[in-house]
This record gives C-alpha cells, sequence and structure tokens, in this order.
C-alpha cells in the first residue's frame, strides 16, 4: 500500500484495478501481500460492497502522508480529468472515483467544490467574545488518554478536562486517598483506560445535569463523574467482559447504565477455553446509576459495539459485528449481515428474578444467545435484526420512534420501528427504511426537526437526510438525502446539541474527525484530530461549517448539554464528602506510635498550618488537609517532592494521603496552583531524620 495515486491513470482504468481486488481475495491474502498481489477474476462491483474502496482509501492515506513532506507541500495540485486536485482533496478522489465505479450517481461528491473549508477562524455570527460565557457544554470523551474533555460551545473552547482512568497530578486525581483507592480497588491498578462514549443522566428524556457515565474499553470498566463537582466519583469493573464499548441509559429516567461488551473472551477469562473461541462470549452489562453495582448481563452472540437506549424504556439496541465468531479480521467481515440486537429490558428483569440466569463471577448472566430457550415463545429477551453490514453506531431518533444503525462496512443505514419490534414475528419486519447514505456511515445524530445526520467514514462528509422520507422511499434510494457537507477529514461520531434527549437543540452540530492532515501547523508525526463545529439551524441555508478545532488523541463521541441544566459548585460543600474539614485552629500533630504520625492541617492564602513537620525516616504519615478559603477559584495544593504527591485543594475541600516517609533529608512541600502573589512563598519544610 505505498503506491501514489497517479496521475496519468483514467478513472476508468482505476476502476478496473479496483475490481480485481475482490473482496475474497482481500480475505485470502493476508496483510503482507497487499492489495495488489490479488489476482482473481475481475469481479463488477456492487455498488453495496466497499471493501475495494476501503482498500482504495487505505492507499489514499498513505499517498497523502507522503504528500506532507516539503516538496510535495509545494506541489499545487494534480490533474486527474474532471477532477482539479490539491492535496486536501486525495482522500475525497480516491472515494470519488471509487464511487464512480461502483454507482451511477454520487454526483453531489464531485460538485460540492464550495466547501467552506478555507480557515480554521470561526465566523463572526458563531464565535463567543472574550469574557461571555458559552450556550453549551461539550462533553468529548478523551479515547486512550482515558479523559472527559469539557468545551464551551460554540467557542470550542477547552473549558478543563475531567480525569478518569488516569492519574492526572493536576488535579490531584490519583494521588489523595479516595481517588487512588477508586483507580486501584475498580482497575486492579490499571493506569489508563480508553474512554468512548460519554452520556449524560436523563430525567423525563431530558437532560438533568447529575452524572455522566462513560466506559473504558480497554480494561472494561464503567465510570461515573459527578457534574457538581466535574469529578469522577465512581468507578465499577466490569466482570466477564474485557472492554466495555458502547455505553448509554435506560430511559426516559436513567433506571440502568448499560455497557456493551465488545472483544469475545471466555467467561469467566481465569485461563480457561483459551483455545476455543467457540466458547468465548460477549455481553452487555447492566448497572445501577446510584450505586454502581452490575445488575446483571445478557450474553449473545457475535460481537457488540455501540448502542443506545429506547426513549420509553423497554428496548435496548446494541449494534454489532463479527456475527462470524472469527478471530481474525479476514474471519469477521466474511458476512454481509450482523446484527442489531434489541433487548426487551423488562423481560430480562423478568428472568433474572424468576432465576433464569448462570452466576458468573457473581454476577447473574442471562443466556440471550440466539438458541436460548429464552428466546423462543412470545417475549423472547433478545430480537436478533439482521443488517447489512458490520453495523457501528446505533441511535434512537428523539421521537423514540426509531433506532437507525449505520452500515460501516455498507453504504447504509437501517432504519428500525422500534413499536413493530414487539409485535413482528420476523424481527426483519421491524424495518422500515435503508436509504443510501454513503461510504463507510458510521454514528447519527438529530436535531429534532426530523433530520438524521450521518458521518461517512470513507466519504469524508456529514450527509443529512429526513429520516420519515427514507421510510417512505425504497431501500437503497438517495431520495431522502438532504444535504451533505465535507469534513476534514474521516468523521467518526458527529453529535448535535441534545441528541441523545427527546428534545434536541437543533442548531449546532460537532464533526469528531480523525485525521486532520495539512489542516493546522505541523506538530510532529502524530497529528491532533479535528473536530468540526457546524451550525445546522438554518435548513434553507445548509449545514454551515463554522469552525476547526484540533483536538489532541483522540474524542470519539460527546454530548452536548445546554448550559441552564448542568449547575456546578462554586466551592466544595464539606458536607459532600466523608472527610471531616480541618477548621482554623483544629490543626494537629500527632505521633500515634513509634513509626506513625497523623497530622491534620489547612492552606490557605499564603501558608500552611505548619511551616515545619518533622518527621522519623520510616515514618507512616497520613496527612489530611483543608482549603479554608471561601473564595472561588483560590485553589491551592501541596506538592511533596520525592514521594509523588500532589493534592489539589480547591476551596473548602479536604483530601488525605498517606505516605511513608522513607526518605531522610529535607523536602519543601510547595504549593503548586499559583494563588496569590505570595505563592513562591507558600511552603512547609519538611524535615526527615534519619533512623539513627
Ligand atoms: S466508536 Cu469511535 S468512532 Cu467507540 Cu462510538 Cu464509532
Ligand atoms: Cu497556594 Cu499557590
Amino acid at each position: 500500500m505505498t503506491s501514489q495515486p497517479n496521475a496519468s491513470d483514467e478513472p476508468t482504468a482505476r476502476a478496473d484495478e479496483q475490481r480485481d481486488e475482490t473482496p475474497a481475495d482481500a480475505g485470502e491474502t493476508g496483510p503482507a501481500d497487499g492489495p495488489d498481489a490479488a489476482d482473481g477474476e475481475p469481479e463488477i462491483v456492487d455498488g453495496r460492497t466497499i471493501e475495494h474502496l476501503l482498500t482504495d482509501h487505505e492507499r489514499d492515506i498513505a499517498s497523502t502522508a507522503e504528500g506532507t513532506d516539503a516538496t510535495a507541500a509545494k506541489r499545487p495540485s494534480l490533474d486527474l480529468p474532471r477532477l482539479e486536485l490539491g492535496r486536501r482533496d486525495f482522500m475525497k478522489a480516491g472515494a470519488a472515483v471509487g464511487a464512480m465505479s461502483g454507482l451511477a450517481g454520487c454526483t453531489s461528491i464531485l460538485a460540492d467544490e464550495d466547501d467552506d473549508s478555507g480557515g480554521a477562524a470561526g465566523s463572526g455570527e458563531h464565535s463567543v467574545a472574550p469574557g461571555e460565557h458559552d450556550e453549551y457544554y461539550g462533553f468529548l470523551s478523551g479515547g486512550h488518554t482515558g479523559e472527559i474533555r469539557v468545551v464551551g460551545l460554540p467557542s470550542m473552547r477547552e473549558l478543563m478536562r475531567i480525569p478518569v482512568f488516569q492519574t492526572e497530578s493536576a488535579r490531584g486525581y490519583g494521588h489523595d486517598a479516595k481517588s487512588s483507592r477508586m483507580l486501584e480497588e475498580e482497575g486492579d491498578g490499571h493506569v489508563w483506560g480508553d474512554t468512548h462514549h460519554p452520556r449524560v443522566s436523563q430525567t423525563d428524556n431530558d437532560y438533568d445535569g447529575r452524572w455522566l457515565f462513560v466506559n473504558d474499553k480497554a480494561n472494561g470498566r464503567m465510570a461515573r463523574v459527578d457534574l457538581e463537582y466535574f469529578e469522577t466519583d465512581a468507578i465499577t469493573n466490569v466482570p466477564n467482559c474485557q472492554g466495555v464499548h458502547g455505553a448509554c441509559m435506560q430511559l426516559p429516567d436513567t433506571q440502568l447504565v448499560f455497557g456493551v461488551g465488545e472483544f469475545r473472551v471466555p467467561m469467566p477469562n481465569d485461563g480457561r477455553d483459551v483455545q476455543s473461541p467457540d466458547e468465548y462470549g460477549s455481553v452487555i452489562t447492566a448497572i445501577d446509576p446510584e450505586t454502581m453495582d452490575v445488575e446483571w448481563q445478557v450474553e449473545v452472540d457475535g460481537n457488540m459495539d455501540n448502542g443506545d437506549g429506547g426513549k420509553e424504556g423497554r428496548w435496548f439496541f446494541a449494534t454489532g459485528y463479527n456475527s462470524e465468531e472469527g478471530t481474525t479480521e479476514g474471519e469477521m467481515a466474511r458476512s454481509d449481515r450482523d446484527y442489531v440486537k434489541a433487548f426487551d429490558i423488562p423481560a430480562i428483569w423478568d428472568a433474572v428474578e424468576s432465576g433464569q440466569y448462570e452466576e458468573i463471577s457473581g454476577v447473574p448472566v442471562v443466556d440471550g444467545t440466539k438458541d436460548s430457550p429464552l428466546n423462543e415463545g412470545d417475549r423472547p429477551i433478545v430480537r436478533y435484526v439482521a443488517t447489512p453490514k458490520s453495523p457501528h453506531g446505533v441511535s434512537v431518533t428523539p421521537n423514540g420512534k426509531y433506532a437507525i444503525a449505520s452500515g460501516k462496512l455498507d453504504p447504509s443505514c437501517t432504519v428500525i420501528d422500534i413499536e413493530a419490534i414487539a409485535e413482528v414475528d420476523d424481527p426483519q419486519d421491524a424495518i422500515v427504511g435503508q436509504p443510501r447514505i454513503g461510504m463507510g456511515p458510521l454514528h447519527t445524530a438529530y436535531d429534532g426537526r426530523g433530520h438524521a445526520y450521518t458521518t461517512t467514514f470513507i466519504d469524508s462528509e456529514v450527509v443529512k437526510w429526513d429520516y420519515e422520507a427514507a421510510v417512505e422511499a425504497e431501500a437503497g434510494s438517495e431520495e431522502p438525502v438532504v444535504d451533505r457537507h465535507d469534513v476534514h477529514y474521516n468523521p467518526g461520531h458527529l453529535i448535535a446539541a441534545e441528541s441523545y434527549t427527546a428534545s434536541p437543540q437543533g442548531d449546532y452540530l460537532v464533526s469528531l474527525n480523525k485525521l486532520s492532515k495539512d489542516r493546522f501547523l505541523p506538530v510532529g508525526p502524530i497529528h491532533p484530530e479535528n473536530d468540526q463545529l457546524f451550525h445546522i439551524g438554518d435548513d434553507d441555508a445548509g449545514m454551515q461549517l463554522v469552525k476547526d478545532k484540533p483536538s489532541y488523541p483522540e474524542p470519539h463521541d460527546a454530548s452536548i448539554v445546554h448550559k441552564d441544566k448542568i449547575d456546578p459548585a462554586k466551592t466544595w460543600d464539606p458536607d459532600d464528602y466523608e472527610l471531616e474539614y480541618v477548621a482554623e485552629g483544629e490543626e494537629s500533630f500527632e505521633r500515634v506510635d513509634d513509626s506513625t504520625v497523623e497530622i491534620e492541617m489547612w492552606a490557605r492564602r499564603n501558608e500552611y498550618a505548619f511551616p515545619e513537620v518533622t518527621l522519623r525516616e520510616g515514618d507512616e504519615v497520613r496527612l489530611k488537609i483543608s482549603n479554608i478559603e471561601t473564595t472561588s477559584d483560590v485553589i491551592h495544593s501541596i506538592a511533596i517532592p520525592e514521594y509523588d504527591i500532589n493534592l489539589a485543594l480547591a476551596p473548602q475541600d479536604t483530601r488525605e494521603v498517606t505516605f511513608t516517609a522513607d526518605q531522610p533529608g529535607v523536602f519543601w512541600a510547595y504549593c503548586a496552583y499559583f494563588c496569590s502573589a505570595l505563592h513562591l512563598e507558600m511552603r512547609s519544610r519538611i524535615l526527615v531524620e534519619p533512623s539513627a
């Protein structure tokens, strides 16, 4: 996959070349051979098959990467018949030329020349002046940084980061006793996570601003962030599954939080069945949002992927790939259809309550595989709806009528009638629409006016379509599409303001693009991603690209919540934590025994209660400290060098840490938050006397 698109190639020649790369060949040749090794019978490419486009797409990524050297940057454009291509357009050209080989239409891709892609600066109407506040909170996952990022919309200014699965010294997360205990006990000491899907709790199908839940795809956990303090307050280690990928809730009132298990593994994964992939399983997990306890799990066939809850509380949908239950890429992408699974939540509860489960790792696991007795009869617990092909995103329309799944390896989205799911004998009859969206559809968001917006990874577009029109139209029709807009480049998720509620705001949408290529100043070989803001409030004007925001790798999904629905604390309320506040005059230093010391102290501008602390080598020290400031934004910390400690202390907050003073010497504990003119003087001398 090293060849650059050849300027002299006719589009038709390229198309022939692609036809040689049949899906079957791609599966058999293996990664080392690359696409050129395929020499099977030419196959007429069916419009619904895109393996050749994927191959082409990979090649274009390679060639564009080559184009980032200085020489290539000077090359203004590359001539192809009918197409004037700059470097930026390579990706699209690959997709468009490929598309021409397989499809009659798709002229819109070629025609859409004016794509507003001009600059990174925001347009005036959608900017936020210095000192003014944004309209929305955007909560973006941080992917393999393990965190949540908070941005304001429409400015796209990053406001805060919330560490979830990783330690973060600036917030003292993983430094103080409570957060380290949480990371230790619910993560077996893992130091990172992979957050994908941040979902904000709802009451009556609207954001209540209480919590945000987010998955850990790496180490199979679900976390809860308290949105009063913007702080992770609970983590649950989910048994019987390797990665929790999709995350969503039972609505309308966040009765349960669901984690969708992705990788199939033995259950429990304790060394049994390692050589028997047939025995591996994949589960969804239901978690109580208050206690964060795992209530039950349901095992299914195949891999699962993303999930979304219906608005009325009965159904929960998960997409899946690998219904083949293969273990290699070739095996996983063989079938033309995989399943959207519709979970009947009350029926699952019935099974749990009547003891129809197997307890694995202390959790009731209900059998939801296709052959399960619980899927016979007139109230199956899981209905398997076959959709093309490796469906990825699934999201329920704001009115609760449809679940829409994106084809990923098929250009269509599948519209499933949620009410019909309960009524039809054959789950396939619940499919009421299958519009053709574009190449590589991944995720869908809503504006509340009947439009769906779907990202197409390969076409690099956001496609706006009318989902009722899709129900009326023939399967495979492009007619429901009302607008399409380039993004830069290769989008994964997109999210519209309050799209996951029953009443989206309909004004803004963010496309989370995986590749930024030459969109920003170069910063070395790892590029930022590109989050692009669209104004979608004017259906006549169409989607307007308003802003580019480079993003540290790598946000997947986001939730956008109106500012009036979040009520963050300005200072801590000592009633909200377990530790007792240490007021001025209550400071104490107590030697409990020969090797144990307990210190309770406070911090304020520009001092600690104790300017000096004397310890003995080997002392176990329990240090509790309160920030006794009442003024908001006056934050202190206590950093203790050599002991890897930095406690961040917001006003009225109290934190605790235990460490062993095993290093004799003098250590200046200091405040790491620049808090006042005398900040540099804010310190305490810690003397650790050698043990004779
Ligand atoms: S997934 Cu990342 S682009 Cu984890 Cu929701 Cu689709
Ligand atoms: Cu307190 Cu700097």
